[in-house]
């Protein structure tokens, strides 16, 4: 067993008074909120990778965190994942997520890093037994070891296409196992770092194959959990094909899928692509491909995916209201894929990250939600939208051709009024409740 979090109690609701560190101040797991638990709207989930596996390393710097799981050995696996059910227990975590290479010690060849990780996984499976964290997502690490430097499904080379394929069933199969919700893929490494060597045809068609080997593999075992694609502009790669949500609907499209498949959104991606988190979640819904959120900030200057917890209830806000609209999370939910600084070295550091964002994160869903509940701002969108309303003009949208319509113009001498758009009238409203 392992004392890592030897004096940190279990975290407990105690309200905004509390004057003590450990303890959530918003996030009241039982508190109902729209008739529901709010543990059931925000769903949080802890990323294993940035909380035990990631050694604090930058561009400039390695290792700063020293753990006593770090190391390539089955038994530092195993007290990895006791420490990590030990913080899940520690937070009231009711989910968490990993890839395979987060979990397990790389082997010498493809077998032996499939029993690692199996190993693991049983392991896992055992302690759900006894705890109660569930497993939101499972996911494939295909990016970091350098057989994957140049992509893996679009990967020039077949033979790593084919490793890759071999390491997501490998996934699929654990996550299965596990009961996990949703299974996600992020496009690590499918992308390219300069034309001058690359099809982007060629590469296209491999991953549009594989998606939908995925799919079916998906169908063949049974998994009734959502496939989840994470869109991301750039980072590692300089070019990243699972750009944003509409690149990824386009795509969705172009090999059939698009019923098939939805989105995992992250907040830092949303950045990176030159759009806001809400954009994406409101674009998500539209098209019908919402699926779950990777909660982490980015920092606004430094231009790179720096994976913060979150820490700005307005900004959670305007995101939690666009999952309200979009009817709530179903298989999805919050997973903070979210890292210390390298210089927070404390076990308590990541406790007190997570019990933050928890708290901002429930700030933000009970502002959005009272907001929603209210319903002035639905309503004025819907009263801007009020003339489409009309017989003549519904029959104008499905119906009317460019003569039709430009008939009626001239015989009704028609002349469109402008009206305000009464942004800052909404944003005062907004304001009211966040
Ligand atoms: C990296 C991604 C990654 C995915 C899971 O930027 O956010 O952590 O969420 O592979
Ligand atoms: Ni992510
Ligand atoms: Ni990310």
């Amino acid at each position: 067993m392992t004392d890592f979090f030897k004096d940190i109690p279990q975290l407990r609701y105690e309200g905004p008074d509390s004057s003590s560190d450990f303890a959530f101040r918003h996030y009241n797991p039982d508190e109902l909120v729209m008739g529901k638990r709010l543990e059931d709207h925000l769903r949080f989930g802890v990323a294993y990778w940035h909380s035990f596996a990631w050694p604090g390393g930058d561009p400039f710097g390695g290792q700063t965190f020293d753990r006593p799981w770090f190391g390539d050995t089955m038994a530092r696996a195993k007290l990895k994942a006791d420490v990590a059910f030990k913080m899940f227990d520690i937070l009231n975590a009711p989910f968490f997520c990993f890839h395979d290479a987060d979990v397990r010690p790389e082997g010498e060849s493809f077998a032996e890093s499939l029993r690692n990780f199996e190993e693991i996984v049983d392991y896992f499976a055992a302690k759900m037994e006894t705890h109660r964290t569930r497993l939101l997502w499972g996911t494939a690490n295909l990016f970091s070891h350098r057989r994957f430097m140049a992509g893996a499904a679009t990967n020039p080379d077949p033979d790593v296409f084919a490793w890759s394929a071999a390491t997501v069933k490998a996934c699929m199969d654990a996550t299965k196992k596990l009961g996990g919700q949703n299974y996600v893929l992020w496009g690590g490494r499918e992308g390219y770092e300069t034309l001058l060597n690359t099809d982007l045809s060629r590469e296209a068609e491999q991953a549009g194959r594989f998606l939908q080997m995925v799919v079916d593999y998906k169908h063949k075992i049974g998994f009734d959990g959502a496939i989840l694609i994470e869109p991301k502009p750039q980072e590692p790669s300089k070019h990243q094909y699972d750009y944003d949500v509409a690149t990824v609907y386009g795509f969705l499209k172009r090999f059939g899928l698009e019923t098939e498949v939805k989105v995992n959104i992250e907040q830092g991606h949303a950045i990176l692509a030159g759009h806001s988190f809400e954009h994406e979640l409101a674009l998500a819904s539209s098209l019908g491909l919402f699926g779950s959120i990777d909660m982490n900030r980015n920092d606004y200057q430094s231009g790179w995916d720096t994976d913060q917890f979150p820490d700005s209830v307005p900004e959670m806000a305007r995101a939690y209201y666009e999952v309200i609209r979009a009817g709530g999370f179903t298989t999805g939910g919050t997973n903070f894929d979210a890292k210390l600084r390298r210089q927070s070295l404390d076990p308590e550091d990541l406790i007190l990250a997570h019990a933050g964002a928890m708290d901002v994160c429930a700030r933000a869903f009970k502002a959005a939600a009272a907001l929603f509940e209210d319903g002035s701002l639905e309503r004025a969108r819907a009263e801007r939208y009020a003339g489409w309303d009309d017989p003549a003009n519904i029959a104008m949208l499905s119906s009317g051709t460019l003569d039709s319509i430009s008939a009626r113009v001239l015989a009704t001498d028609l002349d469109p009024q402008p009206r305000s758009g009464r942004q800052e009238r909404l944003e005062n409203l907004w304001n009211r409740f966040v």
